[in-house]
């Protein structure tokens, strides 16, 4: 429990992040930037916010999908069903029971508005933001998924946590893209994290090698965390890992069309992306995986409607070798690129990130 002017410093930090560009492309985090950095601005009778963490730890090697390139890789809070909707669950019904016994009124938020999770549960003492940015806590590691009920009842405030990072720094020599130009600082736009869920476009090529065979989400940050030794797999029954999004192949993955993505990812994470992108997301690994046995899949989605389709699997024929003839009549601008970039490998783009966050030394 805390107060909402627990972390007096959140307006500057929200700022500093956004004025570096840090945000990438996800513009509704420089909206209603006072709101956020300020739960008092966001609802002005609130006087307490209790936060809540629920385990959602994995049950066995968070890393395990890297090794296998003909599959692909699922961060492990995706792997289950949404946590949005089992956390919003929980903290109405204990929200409910205790507006009816303080004669208090509450308001629930799981990423539902603009709140920042981390440095409240932070200040509430669930643990400590660690040097990837991610709330570590003693007991749960790094896995903790978050939550927040604000209320208008005055409660007694718990202690902070401090900071039990020390002198490690495993975190940030993990990331495969250098996406932290400082400790405690993420630059999105270089996070896979971010590149494979919320970008919409074409994923910048320096960032497709690194990708690997994810296709949604990246755990490496926070599966090096030495704090995970205490963690244990979640207890949560809906939150239970499904056997079919622990590492599904990739061949299977780049037959789905837009049906069939909708029916195998309904409420999981996974279908914020949409079809369009996470095919683009899935050729890329195909293209990683070197495996010739999957480059029929890349030709078949030469002739796919969605241009990100297209222009990746471009990408991911060049990549096994196996490019065909450009087609004369490609009319999407972004895929005659993919084209020419393939045809003219010594040609690069110029990266719209070029000199944004450098791994750091
Ligand atoms: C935007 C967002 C993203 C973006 C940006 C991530 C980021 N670090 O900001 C992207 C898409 C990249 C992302 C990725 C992931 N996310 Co996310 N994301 C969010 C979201 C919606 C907002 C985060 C935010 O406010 N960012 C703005 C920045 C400015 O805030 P900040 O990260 O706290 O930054 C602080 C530091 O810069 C710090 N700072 C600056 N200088 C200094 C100096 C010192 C000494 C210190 C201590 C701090 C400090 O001050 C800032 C303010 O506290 C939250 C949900 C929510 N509403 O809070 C989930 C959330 C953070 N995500 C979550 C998860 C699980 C992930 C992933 C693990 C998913 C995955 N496996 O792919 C990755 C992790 C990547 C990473 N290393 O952060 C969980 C994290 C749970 C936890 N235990 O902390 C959250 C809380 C969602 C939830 N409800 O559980 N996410
Ligand atoms: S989630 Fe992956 S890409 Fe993003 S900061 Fe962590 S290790 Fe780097
Ligand atoms: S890996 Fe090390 S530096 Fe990173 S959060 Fe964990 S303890 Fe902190």
């Amino acid at each position: 429990m805390t107060r909402p002017d627990a972390v007096p410093a959140l307006p500057e930090r929200l700022a500093a992040w956004l004025a570096a560009g840090h945000h990438g492309g996800m513009a509704w985090m420089a909206e209603r930037t006072a709101e956020r950095a300020g739960p008092a601005r966001l609802w002005p009778a609130v006087r307490s916010i209790v936060m809540l963490g629920i385990n959602a730890g994995p049950d066995g090697d968070p890393l395990a999908a890297l090794q296998d390139s003909s599959r692909g890789a699922i961060a492990v809070y995706a792997r289950r069903r949404d946590y949005h909707d089992v956390i919003k669950g929980k903290l109405k019904e204990l929200g409910g029971a205790f507006a009816a016994k303080a004669g208090a009124e509450i308001k629930v938020f799981v990423d539902t508005a603009p709140v920042m999770e981390k440095p409240l549960a932070a200040a509430a003492g669930l643990g400590w933001q660690g040097k990837h940015s991610v709330l570590v806590s003693r007991d749960a590691g790094n896995w903790l998924l978050l939550g927040a009920l604000y209320t208008t009842a005055a409660l007694p405030v718990d202690e902070p946590e401090g900071d039990h990072c020390g002198r490690c720094r495993r975190c940030l020599d993990a990331c495969p893209t250098g996406a932290f130009p400082a400790p405690y600082r993420l630059d999105a736009r270089r996070c896979l994290a971010y590149l494979t869920i919320e970008h919409a476009g074409p994923i910048p090529e320096e960032f497709r090698v690194p990708m690997g065979n994810r296709v949604f989400g990246c755990d490496d940050c926070l599966a090096v965390c030495p704090w995970n030794k205490f963690a244990v797999a979640t207890r949560e029954a809906r939150l239970a890992a499904r056997a079919d999004l622990a590492a599904p192949p990739l061949a299977e993955l780049a037959r789905l069309d837009d049906a069939a993505f909708r029916r195998r990812f309904a409420g999981t994470p996974i279908k914020r992306t949409g079809r369009d992108r996470f095919l683009r997301n899935v050729l890329i690994a195909v293209g990683n995986a070197g495996d010739q046995s999957l480059a029929g899949e890349a030709e078949r989605l030469l002739e796919d409607p969605s241009p990100l389709v297209r222009g990746m699997a471009v990408w991911a024929l060049a990549r096994l070798g196996r490019l065909p003839p450009a087609p004369p009549d490609e009319p999407d601008p972004d895929v005659r690129v993919e084209w020419s970039r393939a045809k003219n490998p010594g040609v690069q783009r110029a990266s719209p990130l070029a000199g944004a966050g450098r791994r750091p030394a």
